[in-house]
């Protein structure tokens, strides 16, 4: 079960001093250097041993996250969820297996747009959700939000952001309040592999090592931004290196293995909470859909796409497991089922629930009077 980290062919490397190869008088000199702080590394991560009843519940929230996620594009399709939506299907690996992780109340957690299922993998509730889809009054940002502006203040969950790259200097403020304010908590704060190329993520590593701020930097390697693969648009396509000039250390993740990307997260989190600054976590995942509703996808095959749902799917692949530790396969129905009558009663609460009053308008508009 060694399936910690699917490894690229290029790991990191070991660090070495530029002056190392220039004996002696580069030894003499490379002797004389102060000493280099945060050369220490994290070790890699050993996959999570999770018990049945985990394991179970791992399964069980990305499914949730599937089933909602299948029904938000079908309420899109029906015109009930209006402007944005971009959906989380394939990759529910990775919120669930970093959340998990996380402890509730004292760590925060900010993403991008497509946060629906971060915010399910937090244990709010799917009617708060869809209704916030459809746009409605008892939606968790009172139907004002929509699909990209989740928040849940009372969670640390600090949404839901459009602009791309944002909640990563966002996420890096977060950090700093946790420091400042001494409360031991971490942030994890998602990105795509698209945000990743943007200026303000490396503005936010340097400071973020700085400061040694608790922070982890979780990018989201889908493989594509909008329509634009990896390999068209990073000169270095290991993201898990991005903090290297930063002294930043990442650590690469099989995005599509829920243990490996909890055995991930317990290490990065013991880095972070020891005090050692920042880290960087590739999850290497895939999305099934199109970036959002209105994508065609064009720009890559369906064979592409099946081949990935068959071979690496997560929740297949913890439902094998779950088979294997002997769960029946009639347990599984059951799950299935109450899923599902989650999902049907997550979507009619929002269709029922009547929209915002007009006088909405005006609030949470400003924080304060000024
Ligand atoms: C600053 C900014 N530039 C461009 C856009 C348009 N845009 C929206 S999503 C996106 C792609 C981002 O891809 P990635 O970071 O890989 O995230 P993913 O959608 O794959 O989750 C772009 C360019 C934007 N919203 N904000
Ligand atoms: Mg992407």
């Amino acid at each position: 079960m060694a399936r910690a980290t699917r490894p690229t062919s290029r790991q990191p490397a070991a660090r070495k001093s530029p002056a190392r190869s220039n004996a002696p008088a580069a030894a003499a000199a490379a002797a004389a250097e102060p000493a280099i702080p945060n050369r220490e590394r994290p070790a890699q991560p050993e996959r999570y041993e999770a018990s049945k009843e985990e394991l179970l519940g791992f399964y069980q929230q990305m499914l949730l996250i599937r089933r909602f996620e299948e029904r938000a594009g079908q309420l899109y399709g029906l015109g009930l969820i209006g402007g944005f939506c971009h959906l989380y299907i394939g990759q529910e690996a990775v919120a669930v297996g970093l959340q998990s992780a996380l402890e509730a109340g004292k760590d925060s957690v900010i993403t991008g747009y497509r946060d629906h299922g971060h915010m399910l993998a937090y244990g709010i509730d799917p009617k708060v959700i869809m209704a916030e889809l459809t746009g409605r009054q008892a939606g968790i940002s009172k139907g004002k939000g929509g699909s990209m502006h989740m928040f849940s203040v009372e969670h640390k969950f600090y949404g839901g952001h459009g602009i791309v790259g944002a909640q990563v200097s966002l996420g890096t403020g977060l950090a700093f309040k946790h420091k400042y304010e001494g409360d031991g908590g971490v942030c994890m704060a998602y990105f795509g592999d698209g945000a990743a190329n943007q200026g303000q993520v490396y503005e936010s590593l340097n400071m973020a090592e700085l400061w040694k701020l608790p922070i982890i930097y979780v990018i989201e390697n889908n493989q594509y931004a909008m329509g634009t693969s990896v390999a068209r648009s990073s000169a270095e396509d290991q993201l898990y290196r991005r903090g290297e000039s930063f002294r930043v250390p990442g650590i690469q993740v099989d995005g599509m293995d829920v243990l490996a990307v909890r055995g991930a997260a317990e290490e990065a989190l013991a880095w972070v909470r020891a005090g050692k600054g920042p880290i960087v976590l590739e999850l290497k995942t895939y999305r099934y859909r199109g970036h959002s509703m209105s994508d065609p996808a064009k720009y890559r095959t369906r064979e592409e796409v099946q081949s990935v749902r068959d071979n690496s799917d997560p929740i297949e692949h913890a439902k094998k497991e779950l088979e294997a530790m002997g769960v029946t396969e009639d347990a599984l129905k059951e799950i299935e089922k109450e899923i599902r009558a989650r999902v049907a009663e997550a979507a009619d609460f929002a269709e029922q629930s009547p929209e915002p009053e007009g006088g909405e308008l005006y609030t949470d508009v400003l924080v304060g009077q000024y």
